[in-house]
This record gives C-alpha cells, structure tokens and sequence, in this order.
C-alpha cells in the first residue's frame, strides 16, 4: 500500500513536469512561437481559461515583426487608424482617446529578425483576448494572425 502511494506521487510530478496543467501567475505554461514573413507557427493555440502563458517568440524571419496578443476589435481600430494616418494632430488626438490602446501596449513585443522576446499574458476567463496578429504595416493582411481557442 505504501508502494503505491510512492508510485503515484511520482506520477504526479511526471505529469507536472511535462507540462500538461495549465500555468498559473508563479509558474506560467511556457509556449514557444515562430514569426516570420508572413505567419505564425504555431497559428491555432489552445487555451484554458484563467491561465498564464509564456510567449517566447522567436523571430526567423528577415524583417522585423510584432506579437501582439488582442482581440478583432482592436485590430480593426488599428487598421481603420493606420489607414487614417497623415491627416494632421486631430487624428492623433483620436487616436489617444480610443478604448483599450494603452492596455494594448503591455501586450505586445517587437522582435528583430533573429531576436527572441518574451511575452507573459494571464488570460483572465473574462477577457476576450482570443487573437494574435503582427500589426506592422500590411503583415496582418498578409496572413501574421492567429487564435486563441477557449477551452472548457
Ligand atoms: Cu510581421
């Protein structure tokens, strides 16, 4: 009887160490991503709610690229205010005024070609943080996104 238990806490730690519980704020579930020109690799990452992740994004690409952790409402902001662009201060001046930017820029990294940044992003359960683009100019359009899917 005593084996067992020995048996089964040693399993326990087999199972922790492969990583197959969901991160937490102290210990987060390290994930390793690829950018270049022009995805993701992986494109599709499955989340528990309420998780911690570790993004180590690796840029194998020859140009420089973002990881930005956001949502579809944001990244049509982004692109309606990227497309306003050189209209003078008053755009600007929107800009600042629109909800969610300066909570957009904790979650977000530039990485140059052959550099490797880290991104921690603690998924609430609320939040609706369910995509993954490259904002630089005409990246996204050219296919750098990816989701997030919820699971349980
Ligand atoms: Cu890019």
């Amino acid at each position: 009887m005593k084996r067992l238990a020995v048996a089964v806490a040693v399993l326990a730690i087999v199972v922790t160490a492969c990583g197959e519980s969901a991160g937490t704020t102290e210990n987060p579930r390290r994930l390793e991503i690829d950018a270049k020109e022009f995805a993701f690799s992986p494109s599709g990452i499955d989340i528990t709610p309420g998780e911690t992740i570790e993004f180590i994004v690796t840029n194998s690409g020859a140009v420089a690229h973002e990881f930005v952790v956001t949502n579809q409402v944001e990244i049509d902001e982004h692109l309606e205010a990227g497309h306003a662009m050189g209209h003078g201060d008053e755009d600007m001046a929107n800009m600042d005024e629109m909800d969610g930017m300066e909570g957009m820029a904790a979650r977000e990294v530039q990485i140059e070609p052959g550099e490797t940044k880290s991104l921690t992003i603690t998924f609430d359960g609320t939040s609706d943080l369910a995509r993954f683009v490259c904002l630089i100019e005409g990246h996204y359009e050219a296919g750098m996104e990816g989701d997030f899917n919820f699971e349980g």
